[in-house]
This record gives structure tokens, C-alpha cells and sequence, in this order.
């Protein structure tokens, strides 16, 4: 029986019963895939972070000597952890000692700071906090002590570096490495999850003041990487290379990291997407497939173009997803770095839709692709439900076997996120062609989408709101050559008052907010623009930046 966890939203039972009958869902734990995997290749290479290469069989003893030591420290089948760390073997092998022992990670991003992560930590009522020990400058062990001493949950601070020597924690620290060597004790037999089990928290791409979590269960994470896997064919050959934050669902599992090591391939792990390094890194490695967003993918091809660092003909495909990428920077990919697009439009709470590899050229450059599954359903409709034609711009609204009915601990957003027969609506504004593919038009959520990272609109403006003189706050997407969209903030002022981006800023730094949600624009206007009912205008804003963009041009 599935441990239970308050405050997930199951699937109805007479849907849940159809997708187990049709095999989508298979009962089977994440870890017992890649046991499959361990047993057959234990020699081959799993993972490559830097100058350590771990095979199947060594990932695999880190993770089980891993989830021993989260046990030995009180750490049960069933808790939350918050999960930040960066692009390393120990994300991996800590990620899986979870899925092992049904403790459930908290997808945190690296970015993450004091705010984020105390939410997360709060919403998850998390008992341990895993951070790095420093990022840069900014040191996360302290952070990570701000968070335990904000949330009474916290009993522990794991941290993968050097131990902080804080005399009076809040919560006492341990160091990751210490639990990654003495494999032996641990059995999978006595912690397998079962398929309804939940596997890990996701994190939305965020509407709300405050983001909000995705249950994801190990029978619809496995069927999502089977899936992915599917699509983008993964096998045995495949060299996976990370670049993006692996807790992203993206990385992660479309199919990612845990798709190459259900196939039995490589991953190659790399701290950040800098050109250089990434390209060098394809080479040596003899990479095949990599994950990017548009931004990223625009950098690789104007370096390529450039330096040809790259100079092997290894890299098979480059998926591209996160926030739309133009039909012109799509056009450059094969012809520049040598390999097939994969356009990739997907969410964290679901549905993933793919450009297939074999498409008509015409496809992959101009359409965010179609459904990987048979049973993922798509409705786009109009403002009152209805569907529209397909070549009509619509809402977004999808159900099926990997998209979850509600979000974690959230009833009254699920009444607006999800519709009574549970449709979860997205949030974009899509175009159905007669072909079945997806173009993204658009969206009617109030986000911004930095480069691929999710803004809420609502988090920043609510900080706006705390400082004196702020009559009306309106954060909004600015167009930006590079990273597609950034955030500019509009604000109108009471009257001998005078408010600076500095001062936003200072406010957002002061509360431990994560930079990339930083304004990086203000316009000071003496009225917001409002609609004929009242409603702040954010779209004639939108279009307002947009004028006055291009005068400065
Ligand atoms: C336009 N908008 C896109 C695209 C996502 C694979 C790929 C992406 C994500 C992801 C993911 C887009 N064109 N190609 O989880 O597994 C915007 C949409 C969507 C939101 C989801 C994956 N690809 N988007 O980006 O949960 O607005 O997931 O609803 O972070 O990103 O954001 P997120």
C-alpha cells in the first residue's frame, strides 16, 4: 500500500483503473528501472560529472550507501527533503537513494535563495535541507540555517562541500559526502516504493505569489521518461549531456537524465551551458543528445558559428523547449551544429509535447510538436470553454496518464488551475494545426518567462507593494533579443513620493528572493493603464515597453 502523504490529489479510482489496464501505469518504482540496467551493464559508464566517472554499478552503491545514511539520520520513507544543488554526480546519486527509499525530494532550483526555499520547506513541511556549501559568493550552509530556524520541521542540513563551523546551528549540519561510501546495509527490498507512491515534488512554473508543488508518482514519472524515452530514442549508445539545472523536469526526465539510465546510456553532467566548455565537452565525450532552451541554443549556435569548437559529428539531436523559440533560430540549428532540432514544449505538471526526429523539416522549425502519449488529452479552448477549431488560437487544456489532477496542499488554486472533470488549463494559447502539432501562441497566465525560468508576475508585484509610496505595482514581460522576455516593472506612486529600481531590488535582496526575478526595468507612470472593467491593462503595458524599446534602439 502506497504510503500516504495528506494533501495529494489522486486520480479519480475509475481513471486510475483504465491506465493501469492499458499499461500506462505498471506499478514499478523508478529505481527498479535502473536496477534492470545495473544487473545488465554494471561495468558501463552511468555518469560523468567532471573528472569522476561512475559506472552503473558504482551510481548505483552510492546511491544505496546514500539513501542508508538519509535513513540512519531519522530521515523516513515518506518525508520531505528540499533538494538544491547543483549539476553533480551527488545530485544524481542522492536524487536516486530517495527514489529507493520513497523519501520525497523537493525540486528546489540552484538559484533558489532565503524566500524560495523557506517556502518550500514550509509548504513541504520538509524534515531535511540539502544545499551545496557555497554558491560563488553566497554562502547556502547559512542560508539553509535561516530556513531551519523559519521552519520547525527542518531536524537536519545536509551539505555537499565543506561543512560550515557555525558554533550554534538551528539545525545540526552533516555532510553529504560522509554518507556516500559504505554501501552494504541498504536493501531495496524492504523500501520499494510501490507505483502510487509519490516520487518527488516538482516545482510550478509559478502564477501565484508563491510556487506552488507537483506530486509526481512513480507509476506517471516512469511512464512520462518511458515515454520521453520513446520519442526522442534513447538506447543503450545514447550520450546524454545536463546542462540545465537538473531539477528541472525537463533535464530531469523528458527524457534526461533518468531516461539515459533507463536505456542504459551515458550522462554527462556539466555546471552550467556556457559555450565553450558544452561544445569541448560534446566532442570529448562524443555526446549525442543535449537539452537547452532557446537562449542557450542561440549562444551554441553563434559560438559554433564562430570558433567551430565543435569539430566531431557526434551530436545526433538538440532539444530545445522552455519558452518558444523563433521559427528563424530554430532554421539555424541542423544546418549550424550538424544536428536534428527536437522542439520541446512541456510542463512540470505533465503533459510533454515533442517535434518526432524523422518530422517533415517544415514541422521541427515551425511547431512545438504534439503529445508523446496516445492517452494525453488536449482541448483548446475559447474564454467560456468551448472548443475552438484547429488553426484558431485557444486555451491549452490537458489531461492524461502523467498529468496530476491538483497541485500539493493548494484546494483553492486547484479550483482555478483545474476544471471540475479535471482539465489541467495551462495557461498558454496554442494553435492546433490540421496536422496535430502544437504552435504556442501565447499565454493568458500572468508569468514571465525569462529565459526559460518562470517569474510569477504576482511574487514580485506583491514586494513592490511593501514599499512606501506604492499606489499600483504591474510586473510585465519585456522583449529581449537574447533571453526572449525579461521583467519590467510599472509602478504608479502616491503623491511626494519617489520609488527606484534600486529600491525594488534592495527590497527583493533584503527578503532572500532568487536574482533571475529581479526587475530589471522600472517605468514610473502617473496612472496604470485599466481596461474597460477596471482590470490593470498589462497588455497595453506590454505594448507600451515594447514602444519604448524600440525608440531607444
Ligand atoms: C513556449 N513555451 C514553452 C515551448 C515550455 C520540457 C520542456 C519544458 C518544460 C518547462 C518542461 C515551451 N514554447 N517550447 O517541464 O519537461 C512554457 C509554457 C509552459 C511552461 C512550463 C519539460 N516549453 N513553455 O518549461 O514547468 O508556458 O516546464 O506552460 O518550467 O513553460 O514551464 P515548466
Amino acid at each position: 500500500t502506497p504510503l500516504s502523504i495528506e494533501g495529494v490529489v489522486p486520480w479519480p479510482d475509475e481513471v486510475a483503473e483504465q491506465y493501469r489496464k492499458a499499461g500506462y501505469w505498471q506499478g514499478t518504482s523508478i529505481g527498479s528501472r535502473i536496477a534492470g540496467q545495473v544487473e545488465r551493464r554494471p561495468d558501463d559508464e552511468a555518469l560523468v560529472d567532471g573528472s569522476t566517472r561512475l559506472t552503473y554499478r558504482q551510481l548505483w552503491d552510492k546511491s544505496a550507501s546514500c539513501a542508508q545514511y538519509l535513513l540512519d539520520l531519522s530521515i523516513a520513507p515518506g518525508d520531505r527533503i528540499v533538494l538544491q544543488l547543483p549539476n553533480s554526480w551527488e545530485f544524481v546519486a542522492l536524487t536516486l537513494a530517495c527514489f529507493r527509499t520513497g523519501i520525497v525530494p523537493v525540486m528546489a532550483l540552484p538559484a533558489h535563495r532565503r524566500h524560495e526555499l523557506t517556502h518550500l520547506a514550509s509548504l513541504s513541511e520538509a524534515t531535511a535541507i540539502v544545499v551545496a556549501d557555497t554558491d560563488r559568493d553566497t554562502d547556502l550552509r547559512r542560508i539553509a540555517q535561516q530556513v531551519a530556524a523559519e521552519v520547525p520541521s527542518i531536524r537536519t542540513v545536509l551539505v555537499h562541500g565543506e561543512l560550515s563551523n557555525d558554533a550554534t546551528p538551528h539545525a545540526p549540519e552533516r555532510a553529504l559526502a560522509a554518507g556516500m561510501d559504505t554501501p552494504g546495509r541498504f536493501t531495496d527490498a524492504e523500501y520499494e516504493p510501490t507505483g502510487a507512491d509519490v516520487a518527488c515534488l516538482l516545482l510550478s512554473g509559478g502564477t501565484t505569489g508563491l510556487p506552488k508543488l507537483i506530486v509526481r508518482t512513480h507509476d506517471d514519472y516512469v511512464y512520462n521518461v518511458l515515454r520521453c524515452n520513446d520519442v526522442t530514442e534513447f538506447d543503450s549508445d545514447t550520450v546524454y549531456l545536463g546542462t540545465l539545472p537538473s531539477s528541472h523536469n525537463f533535464p530531469l526526465a523528458c527524457p534526461g537524465i533518468l531516461g539515459a539510465l533507463f536505456a542504459g546510456g551515458r550522462t554527462v553532467m556539466l555546471p552550467s551551458p556556457a559555450p565553450e566548455r558544452a561544445l569541448r565537452t560534446i566532442d570529448a565525450e562524443g555526446v549525442t543528445v543535449a537539452t537547452v532552451v532557446p537562449a542557450v541554443a542561440q549562444t551554441w549556435i553563434e559560438h559554433q558559428r564562430e570558433h567551430h569548437t565543435m569539430t566531431g559529428t557526434t551530436l545526433r539531436v538538440l532539444q530545445v523547449g522552455g519558452s518558444r523559440m523563433p521559427d528563424e533560430l530554430a532554421a539555424r540549428v541542423e544546418p549550424v551544429l550538424g544536428a536534428r532540432l527536437q522542439q520541446v514544449f512541456g510542463m512540470a505538471e505533465g503533459l510533454i509535447n515533442m517535434t518526432r526526429l524523422d518530422d517533415d523539416p517544415e514541422v521541427i522549425t515551425n511547431t512545438q510538436g504534439r503529445p508523446v502519449s496516445e492517452a494525453d488529452e488536449i482541448a483548446v479552448v475559447d474564454e467560456i470553454g468551448e472548443p475552438v477549431p484547429d488553426g484558431t488560437p485557444g486555451a491549452l487544456l490537458t489531461r492524461g496518464p502523467y498529468t496530476p489532477r491538483g497541485y500539493f496542499r493548494a484546494p483553492e488554486h486547484n479550483a482555478k488551475a483545474f476544471t471540475p472533470d479535471g482539465w489541467y488549463a495551462s495557461g498558454d494559447i496554442v494553435v492546433r494545426r490540421a496536422d496535430g502539432n502544437l504552435v504556442v501562441a501565447g499565454r493568458d497566465k500572468d508569468m514571465i518567462n525569462r529565459g526559460g525560468e518562470k517569474i510569477s508576475a504576482e511574487e514580485v508585484e506583491n514586494f513592490a507593494y511593501q514599499i512606501d509610496g506604492v499606489e499600483m505595482a504591474a510586473a510585465v514581460a519585456m522583449p529581449d533579443p537574447r533571453l526572449g522576455e525579461k521583467l519590467c516593472l510599472y509602478l504608479s506612486l502616491t503623491e511626494g513620493h519617489d520609488v527606484t529600481l534600486d529600491d525594488v531590488v534592495a527590497i527583493m535582496n533584503e527578503a532572500g528572493v532568487a536574482r533571475f526575478k529581479l526587475p530589471e526595468r522600472l517605468v514610473i507612470v502617473d496612472q496604470m493603464p485599466t481596461t474597460k472593467v477596471g482590470k490593470i491593462d498589462k497588455k497595453a503595458m506590454r505594448e507600451d515597453i515594447r514602444q519604448r524599446l524600440a525608440r531607444e534602439d
